[in-house]
């Protein structure tokens, strides 16, 4: 088992406050049988490279059966591997090699839904009075169209009707993935079942897809019954404490949030955490879109026993126009920082934040929130100095650590993603947007974006299935291995990690924005003996020190400068980064770390 951090009392409890975790897309990340499709082995045959990364734990994408309809987010036997990525000796030896080299195994959950094409399911259908039948949300036909108004992720509404059965069946999602209901204790007896078959194997964890959806509202009312109950200010009482009254989330007018009894989640996550073997040792990471940050804080608070981590999203959806992720405008600096202050406060204490700039469901970040031209290899570093370096664990995707860019998608039948190609169509077939009009709008946060393949060198592979980014030949690892340090986004990755590991004010110091006024924002961790300083310039234009930071430093003669994304710029080479002049203006996309020792304070023993 990996060696947990030193200044862990309990052996094996938080570990994962104190290492970073990567996100493996496998299907994407490292083919080693030329079928086209990343597998275990391949995964197996990288923990070396993401060892020296300085990473301690790696987070896989769904690999257990499925029929592939949302790329393994339609599960049909939770305890299998499906083919296409390997077997389950493959899944053995890969958490037996990993953990030889002090690497930590989550794997991801998808138990908001299951696959159509599940036994679960077919004998639901097939058998409305059997051990299954209770185990979907099934509604008779009425005289409304539908049983509400509810609309799926995918476009479309929530409900299909089935032959089979004769009535509907509810589905957040592709019609493929029917909502599981989780009301019925069976269920979700089974599904701890499931986890304690993994964690048996030696699985250290796992991200939980959706997981805030898994209790609806009582009742299924529409969303604008929903709106009406809130607005009475119904008390609902919150997961952890009795009598509070739950804060309408931000889309609880309308939207996803609105089909959600938070109180009842939450409970079913308590029971949950409850029921799993190692549940000490163990980290539960909740993937939770339009979670408000109330709920946030009561799902991840320590005492609650639900889950350690929750994976928002208010952060990447600063360029959301009113109409979602479909409707790209401009960011603002101010909105992002703003973002970054509201969910460390509501994180803080014992709770605890992940800090994810992109995964498999967002466009690339640097060509999202950098500049993937002139600026590519100093805004990558930049954004990720930015995000990494707050207080919580970083989540990196693969390819984020090498500068990786957005597909060129130039053709709608490039978008082989269900959720983008169905907003695409929706757009065009329902709104009557110009197809070009509508190819802009999702090209840019398309999920095919964060999906090509993972670029190792710059040979063709034309079996991949989806096509190498074509910048593969110049932005790949080999190359970023021979680059000099200071144009090489994997050299500043792991530069950036190894300070963590170094300062304890980055790994577990407090949270403070300083500014957040356009070009820059800067941040202060605070821990015992250290203070770090972190200010970034998050323009493709040169921008004075902000003021705040000039003042709070010019004092204090003991100031240096630990990292600096600028490494060329004033003679910054890496080992003398300490002579640099504090306050010189920043360069286009530099970040600059500074650390103040106080001597002060006496080392805490
Ligand atoms: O980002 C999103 C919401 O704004 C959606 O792209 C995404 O579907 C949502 O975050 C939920 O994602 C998870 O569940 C989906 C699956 O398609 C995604 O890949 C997964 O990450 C359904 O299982
Ligand atoms: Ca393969």
């Amino acid at each position: 088992m990996p060696n947990t951090p030193s200044n862990d009392t309990s052996a094996a409890s938080s570990w994962w406050k104190d290492t970073p975790i990567y996100h493996i897309y496998p299907r994407s990340f490292h083919d080693t049988n030329e079928d086209g499709i990343g597998d275990l082995p391949g995964i197996i045959e990288k923990l070396p490279y993401l060892a020296e990364l300085g990473i301690g734990a790696i987070w896989m994408g769904p690999v257990f059966r499925s029929p592939q309809v949302d790329n393994g987010y339609d599960i049909s036997d939770y305890r299998d591997i499906d083919p296409i990525f390997g077997t389950l000796a493959d899944m053995d030896r890969l958490i037996a090699t990993a953990h030889r080299l002090g690497i930590r195994v989550l794997l991801d959950l998808v138990f908001n839904h299951s696959s159509n094409r599940h036994w679960w399911f077919v004998e639901s259908e097939r058998d409305p009075s059997g051990p299954y039948g209770d185990y979907y949300i099934w509604r008779d036909a009425q005289a409304a169209p539908l049983p509400n108004n509810w609309r799926s992720f995918f476009t479309g509404p929530t409900w299909t009707w089935s032959e089979v059965r004769g009535q509907y069946y509810l589905h957040l999602f592709a019609p493929e993935q029917p909502d599981l209901n989780w009301d019925n204790p069976a269920v979700r007896e089974e599904l701890a079942d499931i986890a304690n078959f993994w964690l048996d194997r030696g699985v250290d964890g796992f991200r939980l897809d959706v997981i805030n959806f898994i209790a609806k509202v009582e009742g299924l009312p529409s969303v604008e019954e929903v709106a009406e109950h809130r607005d009475a200010g119904e008390a609902v009482s919150s997961g952890g404490r009795e009598g509070s009254t739950e804060k309408p989330d931000r889309l609880s007018r309308s939207g996803p949030a609105a089909y959600i009894d938070h109180a009842r989640m939450v409970g079913y996550l308590r029971e949950f955490r409850r029921r799993l073997h190692r549940r000490e040792e163990i980290v539960l990471v909740g993937e939770t879109p339009h979670l408000s940050y109330e709920w946030a804080r009561e799902l991840t608070a320590s005492e609650n026993g639900a889950l350690d981590m929750v994976l928002l999203f208010d952060h990447l959806e600063v360029d959301h126009g009113s109409r979602g992720r479909w409707d790209p405008v401009p960011w603002t600096t101010e909105r992002l920082a703003r973002v970054f202050r509201e969910q460390q406060t509501a994180l803080a204490g014992s709770s605890w934040p992940s800090l994810y700039m992109g995964n498999h469901d967002q466009p690339r970040i640097v060509s999202r929130y950098g500049d993937d031209g002139e600026f590519r290899c100093a805004s990558a570093t930049a954004l990720a100095t930015l995000f990494y370096l707050q207080r919580g664990t970083p989540i990196i995707y693969q390819g984020d650590e090498i500068g990786m860019a957005n597909y060129p998608l130039e053709d709608a039948t490039q978008i082989v993603d269900i959720e983008s190609g169905n907003a695409y169509r929706a757009l065009v077939e329902t709104e009557g947007v110009e197809p070009a009009e509508a190819l802009r709008r999702v090209a840019r946060n398309a999920r095919d974006n964060g999906r090509t393949p993972m670029q190792w060198d710059g040979t063709p592979h034309p079996s991949w299935w989806y096509p190498l980014n074509p910048d593969h030949r110049e932005w790949n690892v080999a190359a970023q291995e021979q680059l000099p340090e200071h144009q090489s986004v994997l050299a500043h990755y792991r530069r950036l990690l190894a300070l963590r590991a170094e300062y304890e004010a980055l790994r577990r110091g407090s949270f403070q924005l300083v500014t957040g006024d356009t070009p820059c924002i800067a941040f202060r961790r605070r821990a015992s003996t250290e203070t770090i300083t972190v200010v970034v310039n998050l323009s493709s234009q040169e921008t004075a020190v902000p003021p705040a930071i000039i003042k709070s430093l010019a004092k204090d003669r003991t100031v240096q400068i630990v990292l600096s994304t600028a490494y060329n710029r004033g003679g910054h080479a890496p080992d003398n980064l300490g002579s640099a002049t504090i306050t010189a203006s920043l360069a286009p996309w530099e970040a600059r770390v500074l650390l103040q020792k106080d001597p002060a304070l006496t080392r805490i023993a």
